[in-house]
């Protein structure tokens, strides 16, 4: 029998544990537009507290959330900060410019963090006739940098001088649960001094769908407007939301894991010629340049598909694999082994040529 396909597109993948689905089949629920769905109540009351913050809204995607965010934050016209592998700017259709008429002001920092000294040359001067910077949008963990995690100090340094130069910040924490779990400490300190949250649900924490945007009353009162304009008021949520208690309350514990996963996975890559693993593996993503081997990473994610392996090219020199709850040690061995023999394919061909 063939091993199982080892899913390592990205933690999005994962499927809900036999407890959310009974969860799921018994959860209590009602029209959650009329603010009546016992199960999703209850649950934007717990991301509230477990951020420390007066309210929740339950969305059904990250994207969502992010979108809602930028256009309570912003008006027409104004610029955004973000990171230029930021998610907010590349895999979110534009939505900064279609649902908000603002457009990013991309810096680009190596590792996905920016400082306050990154960030400061690039907000707007005061004068009418420049385009006023709106909003800083941060990531954390970064994606797309390969899974990095703000430093504390850095974190709360541009949150505090955004808001000494009158700039609110919103966070993209689609997985700042795994950023937590690195810096040791709960998310409500890790993120208190951003403005406006944005964390899923449906990532490392194993939910099938939604993500939670959490912040002031006032802010989510806003939000939920903004939510019904976007087609996000889901009825009888509470079927969603049932899952996604589950995936708050219990799922964090389990993120170390996947964190050692990625690790061995990368030490396990770093080891093949031709590879190059970005920066050090801090959480659950593993990023690595194949250009040495001679493929493009779209051709060597078709080839690791064969092996029974799926990765995601995320350009024509990465790779990124993300550990998640349904794949184990011997998973990760088992796509260290298949990379081994793609690469080896590679320099043959390349030598061959
Ligand atoms: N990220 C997905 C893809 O869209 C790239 C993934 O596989 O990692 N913020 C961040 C930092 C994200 O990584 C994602 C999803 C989102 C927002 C959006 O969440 P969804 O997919 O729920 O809209």
């Amino acid at each position: 029998m063939s091993p199982p396909v080892t899913d390592l597109r990205s933690d999005t993948v994962t499927r809900p544990t036999p407890e959310m689905r009974r969860a799921m089949a018994e959860a209590e629920v009602g029209d959650d537009v009329y603010g009546e769905d016992p199960t999703v109540n209850r649950l934007e009351q717990r991301a509230a507290e477990i951020f420390g913050r007066e309210a929740a809204i339950f969305v059904p995607s990250g994207t969502m959330g992010n979108t809602i965010a930028v256009k309570v934050h912003t008006r027409p016209g104004q610029e955004i900060i973000c990171e230029q592998r930021g998610h907010i700017f590349n895999y979110e259709m534009a939505m900064l410019a279609h649902f908000s008429g603002c457009l990013a002001r991309t810096i680009a920092a190596e590792d996905g963090i920016l400082t306050w000294t990154a960030i400061r040359p690039w907000i707007a001067p005061r004068i009418y006739y420049r385009a006023q910077t709106g909003l800083v949008a941060l990531e954390n963990t970064h994606n797309m940098a390969g899974g990095t995690v703000y430093p504390q100090e850095i974190f709360d340094e541009v949150c505090d001088q955004a808001h000494a130069a009158g700039l609110p910040v919103h966070l993209d924490g689609a997985r700042i649960f795994n950023a937590a779990t690195v810096l040791g400490q709960p998310v409500a300190a890790v993120t208190a001094k951003a403005d406006s949250v944005m964390f899923c649900l449906s990532k490392g924490l194993g939910a099938p769908v939604g993500s939670l945007l959490v912040g002031s009353r006032g802010f989510i009162d806003q939000a939920r407007v903004y939510r019904k304009s976007l087609g996000g008021g889901m009825r009888q949520a509470g079927v969603l939301a049932a899952a996604g208690l589950i995936a708050l309350e219990k799922m964090p514990a389990r993120l170390t894991a996947d964190h050692a996963n990625a690790r061995f996975l990368g030490e396990g890559l770093a080891g093949i010629p031709g590879l190059r693993v970005v920066g050090n593996v801090q959480t659950n993503i593993v990023v690595f340049n194949v250009a040495g081997v001679g493929q493009t990473s779209h051709d060597m994610c078709r080839l690791l598909a064969e092996h029974g392996v799926l990765a995601s090219g995320i350009d024509a020199d990465h790779i990124r694999m993300v550990t998640h709850m349904d794949v184990d040690r011997e998973a990760c061995a088992r796509a260290i082994t298949a990379v081994q023999k793609v690469c080896g394919r590679g320099r043959r061909a390349g030598a061959a040529d």
